[in-house]
């Protein structure tokens, strides 16, 4: 065989191999692990939502459907302004209203007239899903897809043939517009007693994604990713990825806005930067994705009061994450799985390296950090390694403090991420202290950082 044919054997196996599936040929058992897309929007940490269509235009959250698609008229729409905007605010994918309730189409679909191409927009040539998409994949963010299963002007909907009117509609989002991250399948439906009940082929739609679009994570009504269960942009303070035997986690959704849509008499209603910091702490903060939506206005802009809140949290994001004072530290376990897995792994943003203490996580495991020189922080940040399971059930961080170990936070889950704001503490020594886990438990990283 010659030479350079081998090597390209050689890589093509390594490549073929699963990507750390078992992290650093460790076998994680039995326990749930995420798929590698999982892990992949896990690290995205915060997108953005945009609620965008007929309802725009109308003043409304919820249309019936009998809206008059030529009502549809943005005047500036410009789809790499939204996408600016999130990339400044360090989103790092933007999911899109194709269709809301109300059925309007925000691309000319085969399917129905009840979309962009009755409107006045463009002449009627307009097609805002490939605008928002091209513009993601230009400014280098994912894209996704909202598609609602309910259909308040579709005339099928209720019957059998609704299912394949909108399998056809899902085919065109997801075979059109390029790499599609995320399909939100939204579980809202207010039909009444006397309104039109539809019978949602859940497993063709889910068949349907997986068939076109194989990486495509299915939320809330599918499969991937759930919903955290309330519109607060609040995670649990015990927030499990893994839920009955599958790696399920939760993403928070909520607007900037009091409404998903945007409205003039809103503006004035923009969620503060403390309210939107209390958010962050508590999605991303909590193992949990934040989904922030930001409406586009009648113009076909986000506006500027939105922008601008976007840029100031970004600021305080950056100037508190900026420097990591445990970075330097020492650091010591109370027990180490193997060589390769020692408590340095969990100090800095290691990428792969991890800590992973021996045993079977029956007893408490403590992992100590020396910071070399007393340093005051007020931000705990603490990452499994959720390649292996999520598996931290209870914690607690203590700082040494006139000879003594003093408790300055607990919590119970981890996961991809777990922040804990508290008071400022001054410390030289500062340990976790894992009191309950299930199996050996990891630590990607211990973060201490200082807010502005
Ligand atoms: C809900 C919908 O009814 C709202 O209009 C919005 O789209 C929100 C994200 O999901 O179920």
């Amino acid at each position: 065989m010659p030479r350079p044919f081998f090597a390209v054997m050689v890589l093509a196996v390594i490549l073929a191999l699963p990507p750390v599936a078992s992290a650093a040929g460790i076998d994680p058992g039995d326990r749930p692990v995420p798929t590698p897309e999982q892990r992949a929007w896990h690290e995205m940490e915060y997108i953005a939502f945009a609620h965008f269509g007929v309802n725009t235009f109308t003043d409304r959250e919820w249309g019936d459907g009998k809206e008059d698609p030529r009502l549809f008229n943005p005047t500036a729409f410009d789809a790499t302004q939204w996408v600016d905007a999130c990339k400044a605010a360090g989103m790092k994918m933007l999911i899109l209203t194709c269709k809301h309730h109300d059925g309007f189409c925000l691309w000319p679909s085969d399917q129905t007239d009840h979309d962009v191409a009755s409107s006045p927009w463009r002449g009627g040539k307009g097609d805002v899903v490939r605008e928002v998409a091209d513009a993601c994949r230009d400014g280098g963010i994912d894209f996704g897809v909202y598609c609602s299963p309910w259909d308040r002007h579709e005339r099928t909907y209720g019957t059998d043939a609704y299912n394949d009117f909108f399998v056809k509609q899902l085919t065109e989002l997801l075979t059109r517009y390029g790499k599609v991250t995320e399909v939100w399948f939204d579980g809202a439906c207010g039909e009444g007693p006397n309104g039109k009940k539809q019978v949602y082929d859940w497993k063709r739609y889910f068949a349907t994604v997986r068939r076109l679009q194989p990486h495509a994570l299915i939320a809330i009504m599918g499969p991937d990713i759930r919903w955290v269960g309330n519109e607060n942009g609040l995670a649990a303070e015990t927030e499990w990825s893994a839920r009955d035997g599958k790696w399920y986690p939760a993403e928070c959704d909520v607007s900037i806005r009091p409404g998903w849509f945007y409205h003039a008499s809103q503006d004035a209603k923009v969620k503060s930067l403390d309210h939107l910091l209390t958010i962050y702490y508590s999605s991303v903060g909590r193992n949990s994705v934040l989904l922030l939506n930001v409406p586009p206005d009648r113009r076909g802009l986000f506006h500027e009061t939105d922008v601008a809140r976007l840029k100031e949290l970004r600021r305080v994001l950056d100037a508190t994450f900026a420097e990591d004072l445990a970075a330097g530290a020492t650091a010591d376990a109370s027990s180490t799985r193997d060589a390769e897995h020692g408590p340095a792994g969990a100090v800095g943003a290691g990428g792969e390296r991890f800590w992973m203490a021996a045993g079977d996580g029956a007893k408490p495991e403590t992992l100590t950090l020396d910071l070399g020189a007393a340093k005051t922080f007020d931000v705990v940040l603490l990452q499994e390694r959720i390649a292996l399971g999520q598996r931290i059930e209870r914690f607690r961080v203590e700082a040494r403090r006139d000879g003594q170990w003093q408790k300055i936070a607990e919590g119970t889950t981890v996961g991809h991420k777990r922040l804990l704001r508290i008071e400022p503490v001054a410390a030289r020594q500062v340990r976790v202290v894992i009191q309950q886990s299930r199996g050996a438990p990891t630590l990607r990283r211990v973060g201490l950082f200082k807010r502005p």
